[in-house]
């Protein structure tokens, strides 16, 4: 390769891979290159501009750059920057609480409710409080099911009762009962101003006044919603992007058995 503008050959960029101290790849290893949007309460122009560098670099980035800015309204710049990060993170040092069971394809689940319980599984399932969200809890329970995976109403051995959304806690509940529900499954979507942990901890509090807590599996789900926070409000699961109407059912099927419910 000629000298000059392309003459840095591969071999001279950095390729170690150190787990224990990992940043963000743009397009070599430990660029530390991050893309950022922002909008700041200020008006359009080169202050705003460097108000902007400035605080990426208080976020830790060198480097920083605006590669597209626009006035949203007057008083108000939104921003698209780049910079790169000099934090790193441990990788090997991270531990995260995940739904420990074996995840099982809807024949395998139906299988296993035959062998351990003999009779179909009851789930009720909803966007419950204020939450108008029906895809979540649809790609959940919905026959066609999502992204290949098909919902819970198309399992043999599950009954399966989508309320859709914006159910009160007390009648999602109620419905529960009256459903003789073994699992009751909540999708939530808006997190702003944790209103999705204000409604979660609601409904557990619901259950336990009733004394039902234990006598029913609670899920709970949603793209911002952690096993780890499911767990802290008092959920038996949680369950984040990319899970499916698998994750939740045999989870709900082992979590029975272990329980001994019948
Ligand atoms: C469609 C949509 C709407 C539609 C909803 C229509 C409908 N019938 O559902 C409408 C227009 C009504 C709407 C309204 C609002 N929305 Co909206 N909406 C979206 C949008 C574009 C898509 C959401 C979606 O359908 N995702 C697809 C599904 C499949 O993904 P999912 O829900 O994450 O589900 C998966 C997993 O999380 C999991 N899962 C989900 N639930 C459950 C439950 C269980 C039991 C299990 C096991 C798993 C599970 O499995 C699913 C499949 O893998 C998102 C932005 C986005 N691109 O995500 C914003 C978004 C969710 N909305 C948002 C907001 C702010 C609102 C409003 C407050 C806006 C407003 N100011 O009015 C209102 C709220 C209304 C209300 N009272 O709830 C924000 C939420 C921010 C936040 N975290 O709080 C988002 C992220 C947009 C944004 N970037 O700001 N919205």
């Amino acid at each position: 390769m000629s000298e000059g503008l392309y003459s840095m050959e591969a071999k001279d960029y950095d390729k170690t891979l150190d787990l224990k101290k990992i940043k963000p790849y743009g397009d070599t290893m430990n660029d530390g290159k991050v893309q950022m949007s922002f909008t700041l309460p200020v008006p359009c122009g080169a202050e705003a501009i460097e108000a902007a560098k400035q605080l990426i670099k208080k976020m830790g980035m060198e480097n920083p750059s605006v590669v597209y800015y626009k006035e949203l309204t007057p008083g108000f710049t939104f921003f698209n920057c780049y910079g790169s990060c000099t934090h790193t993170v441990n990788y090997e040092s991270i531990y995260v609480p995940k739904v420990e069971s074996n995840v099982m394809s809807m024949p395998d689940t139906d299988q296993y409710i035959r062998e351990h319980f003999g009779r179909k599984i009851v789930i009720v399932g909803a966007s419950t409080g204020t939450d108008a969200h029906t895809v979540g809890i649809d790609a959940i329970m919905n026959m066609k099911g999502y992204a290949g995976h098909y919902g819970l109403e198309r399992y043999d051995m599950i009954e399966a009762y989508n309320l859709g959304s914006q159910v009160p806690n007390e009648e999602f509940i109620q419905k529960g009962l009256e459903l003789h529900a073994d699992a009751l499954i909540i999708s939530q979507t808006v997190t702003q101003k944790d209103v999705h942990i204000q409604n979660l901890t609601n409904f557990i509090e619901l259950m336990e006044a009733e004394g039902l807590r234990d006598k029913m599996i609670c899920c709970c789900g949603g793209a911002r919603i952690t096993h780890e926070l499911a767990q802290e409000l008092g959920f038996d699961a949680g369950f984040g992007m990319n899970t499916y109407a698998d994750d939740v059912a045999s989870f709900i099927v082992q979590e029975m058995d272990k329980r001994g419910m019948k």
